[in-house]
């Protein structure tokens, strides 16, 4: 079993696994999760949790073949630092993963990569990576952030229009034409976000506002690839989207000796 994290304060509920700093439960108080996880989800060492929001880190996708797909960040165990309640609505934790043996055998750089959660009425998550050697690195990340919704016909996304973005399943390079549905697979890389992006679900809208990126990768398996999605039952596509918070791609992120970056979104 993997170590767990649970909050739970005047204003919502969460739980957060040692495990990759993976989200994987937010409730505002009174209302159903706002993130979705699967039913038949692995909660194995070295086996990323299936929902919430694994962090993608140090690449997202195959951006570097010589790490697994999405960077060893979402499997790797993440130390304890604090949880603080701020005020009796707002609890914070922090997390961190340093470089070791392991990942220095993966990818070449000692680095801190803290997570912190503040938990309130909205879920802000602040991903900070430092880098602690005598040599600039290079990574792209995201949250990967898996948003439960009522049914995937139910749902839309507003704020991506007129934005480009790399269609992953067939490689073009297109524009974002009014509010995106989903009728089949979406794999998309969207650059050039800077503002508000709204998931207009039946019963409720939900906003996510990102800093310290500028591309966001929206995502839903459909039939075919979500029946060979591991851990995640047949008909599960329709249960939620994935709007996630990167710098994936061209939106890379370059880091000095002693310099950091984060990547911050917050979900309200
Ligand atoms: O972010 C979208 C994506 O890259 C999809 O192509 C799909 O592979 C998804 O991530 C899930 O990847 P995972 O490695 O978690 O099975």
């Amino acid at each position: 079993m993997i170590d767990i994290i649970e909050v739970c304060n005047n204003s919502a509920s969460a739980k957060i696994a040692l495990q990759g700093a993976h989200v994987f439960h937010y409730a505002r108080k009174d209302e159903k999760p706002l993130l979705w996880l699967s039913e038949v989800s692995d909660f194995k060492e070295g086996k990323a949790i299936r929902g919430g929001v694994p962090i993608c880190w140090p690449a997202f996708g195959m951006n570097n073949p010589n790490l697994p797909q999405h960077g060893f960040a979402r499997t790797s165990m993440f130390k304890h630092v604090s949880t603080k309640d701020l005020d009796a609505n707002t609890t914070e934790v922090i997390l961190i993963l340093k470089h070791s043996q392991e990942t220095l055998t993966l990818w070449p750089y000692k680095f801190e990569l803290e997570l912190k959660v503040i938990v309130s009425d909205k879920l802000t998550m602040e991903l900070s990576t430092k880098n602690i050697d005598d040599k600039t690195f290079k990574i792209t990340q995201a949250l990967h952030t898996y948003f439960g919704v009522s049914h995937i016909s139910d749902a839309k996304i507003k704020g991506l229009d007129k934005k480009p973005y790399l269609d992953a399943l067939t490689n073009e390079h297109l524009t974002q034409n009014g509010d995106i549905f989903f009728e089949e697979e979406v794999d998309r890389v969207y650059q050039e976000v800077n503002s508000e992006i709204l998931l207009r679900d039946k019963d409720r809208t939900i906003s996510i506002k990102n800093e310290g990126s500028s591309s966001v990768v929206v995502w839903n398996p459909w039939i075919e690839k979500g029946k060979r999605m591991s851990a995640m039952k047949d008909e599960a596509y329709n249960d939620f989207v994935c709007i996630e918070s990167a710098n994936a791609f061209e939106d890379f992120v370059e880091i000095k000796p002693n310099n950091s970056h984060t990547l911050k979104a917050v979900i309200a």
